[in-house]
């Protein structure tokens, strides 16, 4: 058993967080240590380098006696219920009066001087909190924007010390490590499975998520989904839907003809005018306006901020059209409901049929829900990664399915396959890491290939 020392406060994870983590530690004088699960976490020696002074511990926290630690500082990635933690995240500390296990976003509360606008949700987290950066740049306020996107949130302190807004991207995992956040104004934008694998249940995944509004000033939910609803009151509420919006609601209708994004019947933007396309984006957009709003941003360079938004690579991105084939990047498309979005966005306009690609670490998801929508649409789904059979087996046999050995070869397939009209689609449902370091690589190999596809292509004509 490796003994933590008295007083130290204990790092949990050597990734992007845990080195932000380390360096605001550093920072603040504090004496701290660093554990990792890993025998070998990528990064060790480089760290090693640049911190001589701090212990590194590598392996099972089992073997690592954390009663007389200070404080335990979690990463995101590690569960706060793994063997070696039990108890902790319970425990008082009488010290900072919050729990012994806390995350980094815990830290970022203690120490930032300018109020904090936080997104969460299933999906749309990073499109939303990249278009509320956007819309503070217009407005004339000076935002520092990171958290599970971008910069990790303890840099941002640094990066941006003058800040006036902080506006931050947080996962599930971050909030369920945050004990008290007092988000100026708090967005839960929506929930579908997703990372059941650490929460146990929607049960568990939900109350994560819902840590978003503890002492919230301001609640921002999504009208639609009651679940995203904070269970005590808050004073300010914005709610937004896509559809017709109820009373001073945000929503999308039509008027005459045109589809307008609405403050309560007042219509503040058509939709003609975005350069992000379908309908969960324009619920996106108004996802972002009802933040805005809460933050006391002005109408028209919200509007400026929406208008000049093109969206986010990886994100149902049209790569190029070759054939008369489109082939859409949707790698961040990593559970059930992004890809049912992104599925149903793309069939709306399509001449064609969809060629799926999906397939990798599914996380405990249904994959059933997207059986129908592909019946209706889909060609074929191309299925490949660690849960390509439980994918197989969701859908098979209302839509031809094909199992392969990895996103090149689908793609080889889905080249011989598709006809003008049709959309190769990357929407994998699942988690990239079992083939890929993160779901960019994954979408940065779909891309590569399309591209040499097409200069070959060109080339030839
Ligand atoms: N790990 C171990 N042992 C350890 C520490 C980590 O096995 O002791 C493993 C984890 O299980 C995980 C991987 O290492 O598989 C990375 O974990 P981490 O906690 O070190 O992750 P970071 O590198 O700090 O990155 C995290 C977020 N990743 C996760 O929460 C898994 C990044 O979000 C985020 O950008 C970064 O912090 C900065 O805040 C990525 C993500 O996939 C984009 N997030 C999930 C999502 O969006 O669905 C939540
Ligand atoms: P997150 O940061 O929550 O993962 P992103 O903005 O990166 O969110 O988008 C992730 C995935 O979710 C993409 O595949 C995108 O097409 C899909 N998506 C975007 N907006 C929505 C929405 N409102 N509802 C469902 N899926 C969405």
């Amino acid at each position: 058993m490796v003994q933590v020392a008295n007083g130290v406060t204990v790092v949990i994870g050597l990734g992007i967080s845990g080195q932000a983590i380390c360096r605001h530690l550093a920072r603040q004088g504090t004496f701290f240590m660093v554990a990792d699960t890993r025998a070998e976490p990528p990064g060790l020696l480089a760290f090693q380098n640049e911190n001589p002074g701090v212990e590194v511990y590598c392996g099972p926290l089992t073997a690592l006696d954390l009663t007389n630690a200070y404080e335990v500082v979690l990463s995101p990635g590690v569960d706060p219920y793994s063997p070696g933690l039990e108890g902790l995240l319970e425990r008082h500390n009488p010290v900072t009066g919050e729990s012994m296990l806390v995350g980094e976003i815990a830290l970022f509360v203690r120490a930032a001087r300018a109020p904090i606008a936080a997104i969460t949700g299933s999906n749309a987290k990073s499109t939303v909190t990249t278009l509320l950066g956007e819309m503070a740049i217009a407005a004339g306020v000076k935002a520092a924007v990171g958290g599970n996107l971008g910069t990790p949130a303890l840099d941002l302190l640094v990066e941006c010390p003058d800040a006036e807004l902080y506006i931050l991207e947080l996962s599930s995992f971050q909030l369920e490590t945050t004990p008290h956040l007092a988000a100026k104004a708090a967005a839960f934008l929506n929930i579908c499975e997703d990372h059941l694998d650490r929460h146990g249940d929607m049960a568990g995944y939900r109350r994560a998520k819902q840590r978003i509004f503890h002492g919230a000033q301001s609640a921002i939910v999504n009208a639609d989904d009651a679940r995203t609803w904070p269970e005590a009151a808050i004073d300010h509420m914005e709610r937004f839907s896509a559809f017709a919006p109820t009373g001073n609601d945000w929503g999308l209708a039509e008027i005459n003809g045109e589809l307008m994004l609405l403050h309560g019947e007042v219509a503040w933007l058509n939709t003609q005018r975005l350069a992000i396309a379908g309908r969960h984006n324009y619920v996106n957009a108004l996802a972002a306006l009802a933040m805005g709003n809460a933050l006391g941003f002005a109408k028209m360079p919200m509007c400026q901020a929406l208008t000049a938004f093109k969206g986010l690579p990886h994100r149902s991105e049209v790569i190029v059209r070759m054939n008369g084939v489109m082939w859409v990047n949707d790698s961040k498309g990593t559970n059930v409901g992004a890809t049912l979005a992104a599925i149903q966005g793309i069939s709306a306009t399509l001449k064609g049929k969809i060629i799926l690609l999906a397939g990798g670490v599914g996380k405990g998801a249904d994959f059933t829900p997207l059986a129908t929508p592909l019946a209706e649409c889909a060609k074929a789904a191309l299925l490949f990664g660690a849960d390509a059979h439980r994918l197989e087996a969701a859908l098979s046999p209302s839509v031809p399915v094909q199992l392969t050995n990895d996103l090149l070869q689908a793609m080889e397939i889905a080249w011989e396959m598709a006809e003008p009209g049709d959309c190769v689609l990357l929407s994998p449902a699942c988690a990239s890491l079992d083939q890929f370091i993160n779901y960019q690589a994954r979408g940065d190999a779909f891309r590569y290939w399309v591209e040499q596809k097409y200069s070959q292509h060109n080339h030839s004509e």
